[in-house]
């Protein structure tokens, strides 16, 4: 098995981490005709020990919905790498300029920015390939792609992050900072959500239960993301903390200060929770996910 994930959500979800790391692994064994130092920028990023929030989701939706881990493990697989190749642009000169990501220099710091590009293309497009071909019935398998393509396309993910990057003159309130964190990152764990409910078969009232809670914990997860940027451990997060404020980004906290955005996130929480109440015991690991949230430490 590959290296795997990080310690706060893997005592939860330990099984479910394997079977992600290890598909993901095998998803990456990639055709000769892929150049070997494409594939290793490739797989340097996606295999790195991150949280795998995003494909716990997917199977605990599933899950929830009373669908089985495996035949959701092929979209767990491409939301996660959707996520890594935002990751790797992100990280790029062009736009945040960052040196560490996931504990280890990014990915243009290890291999150069061409090949960080190209890496963050093929896994951008390798996702919609597995989803195409893995994802059973075809009549699923393209409306995932549908979900999946919008989620980060140019009204949801990139379109947020075209935002943020213009952030620092463009967001004065709450609702404008919102919604540019809907965008970039409520829409991928939304869809994350969704995808394991399709795959899974959930029934309408399932399915609008998922969908109040994926818009309380992507909400959330982002103000947390703002609070570790403030006062979070950089060993912990695995790279630089302090950077929103540095660059005059406005954030939760700048905007609400540190103890109402944690209130905030707070709240948010207890939503998400009280709309898995109707899914009943099958909703448990995305309950322990919404707490381990609020909890993280990175
Ligand atoms: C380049 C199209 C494009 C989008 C980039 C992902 C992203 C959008 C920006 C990253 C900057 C950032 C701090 C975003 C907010 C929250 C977020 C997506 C954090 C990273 O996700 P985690 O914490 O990371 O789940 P791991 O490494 O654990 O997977």
């Amino acid at each position: 098995m590959t290296e795997t994930s990080t310690a706060p959500f893997s005592h939860l979800a330990a099984s479910a981490q394997a079977l992600i790391a290890d598909a993901l692994d095998s998803y990456t064994r990639l055709p000769p005709d892929c150049p070997p130092q494409l594939a290793e920028a490739i797989r340097y990023s996606l295999l790195a020990p991150g949280k795998r929030l995003r494909p716990l989701l997917v199977l605990m939706a599933a899950e929830a919905c009373g669908g089985n881990c495996e035949a959701a493990l092929p979209a767990a697989c491409a939301v996660e790498m959707v996520h890594a190749y935002s990751l790797i642009h992100d990280d790029l000169p062009c736009m945040d300029d960052d040196d560490m990501r996931r504990g280890r220099p990014t990915c243009h710091k290890a291999f150069g920015e061409a090949l960080a590009v190209l890496a963050g293309d093929a896994l951008l497009t390798l996702a919609f390939e597995i989803l195409a071909r893995e994802v059973r019935p075809a009549r699923v398998a393209a409306d995932c792609c549908l979900e999946l393509a919008r989620a980060a396309g140019p009204a949801a993910l990139v379109g947020g992050q075209a935002d943020d990057l213009d952030g620092t003159s463009g967001v004065t309130d709450v609702a404008r900072l919102e919604s540019i964190h809907r965008r970039k990152t409520g829409a991928m764990i939304q869809v994350s959500i969704r995808l394991g409910a399709m795959i899974a078969r959930g029934s309408r009232r399932q399915r609008s239960a998922l969908e109040k809670y994926s818009q309380a914990v992507g909400l959330a997860f982002q103000i947390v993301d703002d609070l570790l940027d403030v006062g979070g451990d950089e060993k912990a997060l695995g790279k630089r903390a302090g950077k929103d404020a540095e660059r005059g980004k406005l954030t939760f906290p700048g905007l609400l200060g540190v103890d109402e955005s944690r209130g905030r996130a707070e709240q948010l929480i207890s939503e998400a929770l009280a709309a898995l109440k109707s899914l009943g015991p099958q909703a448990e690991g995305l309950e322990a996910l919404a707490r381990a949230v609020l909890e993280r430490n990175h």
